[in-house]
């Protein structure tokens, strides 16, 4: 049982505090939705091995009452197990599932778009004694960080459509986890947590409909992602030529609108039978 209703995790920080690792950000939510304190271990990227005695490379790690626990999905798994009483993070299997769905489609289609386009700032956010090591590890070949940055005003209006499926899915409930946030939650918020950590522009408009669940999301807990260092992700400015960033009024489909009878499908039918109308006169 946690000591003090207390569990230590090591921190993964930019020099001026703000977590940066977006699975150290899961790992302090998961920690806060089971009704624990955080005893933060601050540090950046240089003397992981040494903070954590040898334990680990990578962080998150966390230690409960003396037991070392490393990765956040096995973190978040172990505080299931350990203390199923308390609110519940995954689940079940579907819960897994749909949580790396999200997860895998959030980063492969959108944090992948964006990352290029925060690389120096990442960098340069980072602490002194790990500006080297993050530079070498973080520089593509052929390219330095600025150059592979650079013109990111022309890329990142690009972005913002991209997040429309999580959009229309967060039209319909207030959160991932349904009634109440879980973890589907707090793996999806990283993504935002992160971006908020390194971005030193906005790369999201004032208007985004995601907005409200994201800053619900950084509210959770007494304001677990309002900590100092992170930046608005709010108020991206379009340009003439720029795609819309969302869907205004969307109309949804097969998918979203419920079939209650003819009634129900009567505009489309009407859409259709003006299409078939069309096609028999060309
Ligand atoms: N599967 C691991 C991934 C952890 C991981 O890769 N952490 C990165 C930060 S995002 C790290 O510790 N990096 C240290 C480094 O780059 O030296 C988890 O979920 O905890």
């Amino acid at each position: 049982m946690a000591k003090d209703n207390r569990i230590t995790l090591y921190d993964l920080a930019l020099r001026e505090g703000q977590t940066i690792s977006p699975f150290v950000w899961a790992t302090k939510y998961a920690i806060a939705h089971k009704g624990f304190q955080i005893d933060l271990v601050p540090g950046g990227f240089t003397g992981i091995v040494e903070r954590t005695g040898g334990k680990t490379e990578r962080l998150p790690a966390i230690v409960d009452d003396g037991k070392w626990v490393l990765d956040s999905w096995l973190i978040a798994e172990y505080l299931d197990e350990t203390y199923p009483d308390r609110p519940t993070l995954i689940g079940s299997k579907q819960v897994e599932i749909a949580t790396k769905f999200i997860e895998g489609w959030l980063w492969g289609n959108v944090l992948r778009e964006w990352l290029p386009n925060i690389v120096q700032d990442y960098r340069d956010m980072v602490m002194d004694v790990d500006w080297d090591y993050v530079t070498k590890t973080r520089t593509p070949p052929g390219k330095t960080l600025e150059e592979v940055q650079a013109g990111r005003e022309d890329r990142l209006p690009l972005i913002p459509p991209k997040l429309e499926l999580l959009r229309t899915t967060l039209k319909d409930t207030p959160w991932l986890g349904g009634d109440a946030p879980n973890y589907t939650d707090y793996r999806a918020l990283a993504v935002f947590l992160f971006m908020s950590a390194v971005a030193t522009t906005p790369v999201l408009t004032e208007d985004d409909p995601i907005r409200d669940w994201v800053e619900r999301g950084f509210d959770l807990y007494g304001g677990l992602g309002r900590i100092p260092g992170m930046k608005p992700l709010f108020g991206l400015k379009l340009r003439e030529g720029d795609p819309e960033p969302f869907v205004k009024d969307a109309v949804g489909n097969g998918l979203t609108r419920r079939n209650t009878g003819p009634e129900s499908t009567k505009a489309e039918t009407e859409r259709f039978k003006a299409r078939l109308k069309e096609q028999a006169s060309a």
